[in-house]
């Protein structure tokens, strides 16, 4: 007979096999700023799901002094974000008490300067991410898709 125990052991160690073998082959995804404007460029990214990822975000900006960042929001976070990076005072890269929406972020990075962030992709689906320097959000952000 098959038991709860045996199939949730089963599936465990499916899921083990399917992140190792996406662990070998990490994968290094590029974006910047489109120089000075409040944008992402690319701004959809893909990867596959269990994939070790170097994100690297260039802030190619050469006249104005905001800096920007690179936030990867968990899904359904995502108005609730805005409301509360348009309200910081002192930008940081997480706002206080919303760690729980975010599953990575790169630090804050100043004009001309590059930053980078390594994280495991998540499960396969559509995630937003963002800038969270205040007023930066409602145009700079974009789409990731984890593939299967
Ligand atoms: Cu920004």
């Amino acid at each position: 007979m098959y038991s709860r125990r045996g199939f949730l052991g089963t599936a465990f160690a499916l899921s083990c096999m399917t992140l190792h073998a996406n662990a070998g082959a990490p994968i290094e995804l590029r974006i910047a700023s489109v120089g000075d404007e409040l944008a992402f460029e690319p701004d959809h990214l893909t990867c596959p799901t269990g994939a070790s990822v170097r994100l690297i975000f260039h802030h190619a900006g050469e006249i104005i002094s905001d800096p920007h960042n690179w936030v990867l929001l968990k899904p359904g976070t995502e108005a609730a974000f805005f409301a509360d990076a348009d309200k910081q005072s002192d930008v940081k890269a997480i706002p206080d008490g919303d760690a729980a929406m975010v599953l990575t972020a790169t630090p804050i990075c100043g004009k001309g300067e590059i930053t980078m962030v390594d994280f495991v992709a998540p499960a396969p689906g559509q995630y937003t991410f963002v800038c969270s320097v205040p007023g930066h959000g409602e145009t700079m952000q974009g789409v990731l898709t984890v593939t299967v």
